[in-house]
């Protein structure tokens, strides 16, 4: 398990180089599993770092949007080649930095893999449209032209696989790139830079800045250079990116929290709905846009569903995602901790009842990490505090309800709506719940985690402004549609006029 492990310099990647922030700051990216191990230093960017990005990828897109399609895709397959062969490294790397268990992190690099081919194909497509004119000897169509700079703001609960959802619809579509990850997570950005750099994508076309959010993220989004934002994160922070984008009309994509359900029929597949429970609340240690931090139970199975599912949650074993033993890993941070044993007090306050967990594990392989048991309030009420905001974190609220009906009503009184689940073997309250359920994404028999790359990603509410990444959907956001009307008559026609 233990393989030697250097602690990495990190640098920016401005026009092709790796250069230091003008600051000459550095901030530490430490294991969330263990302080002690320093996994590496990162640059502390400030303005005129970005500024000196978003003046590359400005001149770096004069020739990168020219460049055929197929032949931007031609280097994100290999992007993708290089990926495939470092999977383990990268997921090792990100186990440290990030702290869930290496099953997940390889996941997060498949992710990323799976995101760089998909939009290699779409070097070959990026279709547009041509439609009969109303005119004679005239000729419609519409085409996908590029945006121009994109600025990233990525999250560091998927550091690789969520950059490579933004950046490589961009780059395909001939957009050019700075991107600025969460400071917990540089080095999964810093090695999905060094594989484009390796896979031959020209000075400038993509770059990255460390730093934090007032740093480096603030003075990107004030920066005139850039066309087009796309932001992970917070709902608060999202209003933030929204209100900065909105001076100079920057194109802006928002992608935010959740308070996602899974409800469980009396009909259904209860050790399923069990199976998925665990895997959709304490995935990730509940660190997920998607997680399901909601479990609403029919009350004919309720009793049966609590007494197993506690038992589940108790028996994860918490601890260093490195050793293949661990179930759970560690929270992110020593905020993100604090943030999961206050609502941890607020639930009891409100008087959920306490199944299991609720405390920070200190002592012995925890001492030096972010560990928080999985927990369990169970009897709660749809209107809890707990059963409305986003914890992201390994507690989950189980609420007893009565009808279908109830169940949909229950599902939608949030203020998100990014992911949804039903588990019933009733085809007709399937169907009725994937057409009533207000969220972005509805599985049915399956968790409210894990969405894969090729279909739409987003949510509704105050989880998403609209747009969607991942499959095709990313291309529209990536792209903007240029109509073009030829008319070969050689005489002036106008429309809606010359009409006879
Ligand atoms: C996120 O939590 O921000 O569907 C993304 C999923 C993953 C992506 C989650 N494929 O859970």
């Amino acid at each position: 398990m233990a393989t030697a492990f250097a602690p990495k310099a990190l640098k920016n990647y401005i026009n092709g180089e790796w250069v230091e922030a003008r600051s000459g700051k550095a901030i530490e990216n430490r294991n969330p599993a263990n302080r002690d191990e320093l996994v590496g230093m990162f640059p502390a960017s400030g303005p005129e770092d970005v500024a000196q990005a978003v003046d590359a990828a400005k001149a770096a897109y004069k020739k990168w949007r020219l460049t055929p399609a197929p032949k931007r895709a031609e280097i994100l397959f290999r992007a993708a080649e290089i990926l495939v062969n470092r999977k383990e490294d990268y997921s090792r790397d990100m186990t440290r930095e990030m702290g869930k268990v290496l099953a997940e992190t390889r996941g997060d690099v498949q992710e990323a893999i799976d995101m760089t081919y998909l939009m290699a194909g779409e070097g070959r497509r990026q279709f547009g449209h041509t439609t009969p004119s109303e005119l004679p000897n005239k000729f419609a169509m519409a085409v996908r032209v590029p945006v121009g700079v994109a600025g990233m703001i990525t999250p560091w609960n998927f550091p690789m696989a969520i950059p490579s959802w933004k950046a490589m619809p961009a780059l395909v579509c001939g957009n050019t790139v700075v991107l600025k990850p969460a400071e917990d997570t540089p080095l999964s950005t810093y090695n999905l830079a060094q594989v484009l750099a390796e896979a031959g994508l020209p000075p400038g076309v993509f770059n990255v800045v460390f730093g934090d959010g007032p740093g480096a993220g603030a003075p990107m989004l004030a920066n005139p250079g850039v066309d087009l934002v796309s932001f992970t994160g917070s709902t608060e922070v999202g209003r933030i990116v929204s209100q900065a984008c909105a001076p100079t009309f920057k194109k802006c994509h928002l992608e935010m929290g959740g308070k996602n359900i899974i409800i469980v029929m009396d009909d259904a597949n209860l050790d399923l709905a069990i199976e998925g429970a665990v895997w959709g609340g304490f995935g990730t240690t509940g660190q997920r846009c998607t997680a399901a931090s909601r479990v609403a139970v029919q009350k004919g199975v309720y009793r049966e569903f609590v007494e197993k599912f506690v038992e589940r949650a108790k028996a994860l074993k918490v601890g260093d995602g490195l050793d293949p033993a661990t179930q759970m890993g560690p929270c992110i941070n020593e905020q993100q901790l604090k943030t999961v044993m206050s609502y941890v007090e607020i639930g009891r306050n409100e008087g959920a009842k306490l199944a299991t967990g609720g405390h920070r594990l200190e002592g012995g392989a925890h001492a030096r990490g972010w560990f928080h048991e999985p927990t369990v309030f169970v009897d709660c009420d749809r209107k809890m505090r707990i059963c409305q905001e986003e914890i992201f974190g390994p507690v989950v609220s189980v609420i007893p309800f009565d009808s279908f009906d109830d169940a949909i009503a229950i599902a939608n009184g949030v203020n998100y709506g990014l992911s949804a689940a039903i588990y019933t073997r009733n085809v007709n309250h399937a169907f009725r719940a994937q057409r009533d359920l207000e969220t972005g994404i509805v599985y049915v028999n399956a968790p409210t985690i894990g969405a894969e790359t090729h279909l739409p990603f987003g949510g509704t509410k105050n989880t998403g402004n609209g747009h969607r990444e991942a499959g095709l959907a990313a291309l529209d956001f990536y792209s903007e549609w240029k109509t073009v009307y030829v008319d070969y008559s050689d005489r002036l026609q106008r429309a809606q006029i010359d009409n006879a």
